[in-house]
């Protein structure tokens, strides 16, 4: 009888910890300044995460038209290509093609002072996979970039 209360006990506590895990937000922050830098060269999110949050702050003073930062992330191999259409888009677009589907998730591009948050489903990453963050604000992503880990 005693050992029957352990099991239906010991249960109820594995219930409760894999609900737990079943809804696991993982954030993490990251600055941009006035300088064309990221305040972070790598960032990292845990396998068991299952969605995933970014904020963006700008740390400078100067507004978005003349030095504003986003946060975008792609697969490694797909940078370039992502920066270079994102180009064309313009500020309103917050310099990202309509569309793009090799975007994973992105925040808007923010100036001096101001932040953005952007949260997406850890179900978009896969592990083993390289991933990379960066600035698609026109010339910013050969200084504004990093590794994004998953795993
Ligand atoms: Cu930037």
């Amino acid at each position: 009888m005693k050992t029957m209360r352990m099991i239906a006990c010991l249960s109820l506590a594995f219930a409760a910890s894999s609900a737990f895990a079943a809804d696991k937000v993982c954030k993490v922050e990251i600055s941009g300044t006035d300088q064309m830098q990221y305040d972070k060269k790598e960032l990292s999110v845990a396998a068991d995460c299952t969605q995933v949050e970014v904020t963006l702050k700008h740390a400078g003073k100067l507004p978005a038209q003349a030095m504003g930062h986003n946060w975008v992330l792609a697969k490694t191999s797909d940078l370039a290509g992502v920066a270079s259409d994102g180009m064309g888009a313009g500020l309103p677009n917050n310099y990202i093609k309509t569309g793009d589907t090799r975007v994973i998730a992105h925040t808007k591009v923010v100036g001096g002072g101001q932040s953005d948050t952007v949260k997406f489903p850890a179900s978009a990453l896969k592990k083993g996979e390289a991933y990379s963050f960066f600035c698609t604000f026109p010339g910013h992503s050969t200084m504004m970039k990093g590794a994004f880990k998953f795993g």
